[in-house]
C-alpha cells in the first residue's frame, strides 16, 4: 500500500489518541514495560518466540497513518516504527517456523487478555506492521507496549495491543471468539464499513457512537489509577 488510504464513511477526526479498547480491560494492564516475546504457535513445523534480536534482523519501517475506530473515532497522520508483518511471516515465520502453506488466520493473543483474528491476506498488505514506536518515542503502556499491530485498513479493534502470542490457523472455525458478535465482524475494512457482521453500518455506528465518552474516561481512570499506584510504591 503506497497511496494513502482516503477518509472513510461514518468517521470523525479527533484531536488526541486516547487509550482506548473494550471496557473490560482497562484496567488488566500490563503495568510494567516487559520484553517483546511473542510466542508463535499453530499451523506451523518449528513453533518459535518472536524477539527484539529477531526483529532486528528485518528492516525497520516508519509510516504514517490514520486510525479508525469502530465506534466512529479516527486519529489522523500517527508516525509508527516497526517492522512489516508480510517480512515477519516471510522470514520469520514461513522460513525459520515452516508456516503451514494452508495458514489462512491469524489469531493475536494480549498480555491483557485481549484477543482478535485477521486473515492473511489482510495482513500481508503493505502498511500493516508490528510497531513498538509511535511519534518518535518507544511505544507507552496506554498504546501497546512492548509490541502492537496496526493495521490502517481494519477498525481499531483488529489492531491488537501488548502482543504475547499469535497463532496459525487454517480456518476461521478454529478462531476463539470475544466479546459480543454485533460488535465485531471476521475482517473489519474500514473501506467497507464492516463495523459489525450482523448491523447495518448506519445502526452500528448510531449504537456505538454514544460508547465514545465513557469509554474513553473509563480507560482515563484506569490509566490514572495505576500511576498512583506506581508512585506510592516509588516505581
Ligand atoms: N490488548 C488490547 N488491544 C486492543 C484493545 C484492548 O482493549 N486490549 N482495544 C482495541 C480497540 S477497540 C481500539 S480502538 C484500539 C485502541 O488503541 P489505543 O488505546 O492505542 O488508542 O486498541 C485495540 N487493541
Ligand atoms: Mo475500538
Amino acid at each position: 500500500m503506497s497511496a494513502p488510504r482516503p477518509w472513510p464513511n461514518g468517521q470523525r477526526a479527533r484531536e488526541d489518541f486516547p487509550r482506548f479498547g473494550m471496557t473490560a480491560f482497562a484496567e488488566r494492564g500490563p503495568f510494567e514495560h516487559e520484553p517483546v516475546a511473542v510466542a508463535c504457535r499453530g499451523a506451523m513445523q518449528t513453533p518459535l518466540t518472536l524477539t527484539e534480536e529477531l526483529l532486528a534482523t528485518l528492516p525497520r519501517v516508519e509510516q504514517r497513518s490514520d486510525f479508525h475506530c469502530v465506534t466512529t473515532w479516527s486519529r489522523r497522520g500517527l508516525l509508527w516504527s516497526g517492522w512489516r508483518f508480510a517480512d515477519v511471516y516471510r522470514a520469520v515465520l514461513q522460513a525459520r517456523g515452516g508456516a503451514a502453506p494452508e495458514v489462512q488466520w491469524v489469531q493475536f493473543r494480549s498480555l491483557d487478555g485481549y484477543r482478535a483474528e485477521m486473515c492473511l491476506e489482510d495482513l500481508l498488505q503493505d502498511d500493516v506492521l508490528l510497531v513498538d514506536r509511535l511519534d518518535g518515542r518507544p511505544l507507552g503502556l496506554e498504546h501497546g507496549a512492548p509490541l502492537r499491530l496496526v493495521a490502517p485498513g481494519h477498525y481499531g479493534y483488529k489492531n491488537v495491543k501488548h502482543l504475547k502470542s499469535l497463532e496459525l490457523l487454517r480456518s476461521h472455525d478454529e478462531v476463539t471468539p470475544i466479546g459480543p458478535a454485533f460488535m465485531s465482524h471476521d475482517r473489519a475494512r474500514v473501506a467497507l464499513e464492516e463495523r459489525s457482521r450482523v448491523l447495518p453500518a448506519w445502526l452500528a455506528r448510531w449504537l456505538f457512537r454514544p460508547l465514545i465518552g465513557m469509554t474513553v474516561a473509563k480507560f482515563e481512570r484506569a490509566t490514572r489509577a495505576v500511576r498512583a499506584t506506581a508512585q506510592t510504591e516509588g516505581r
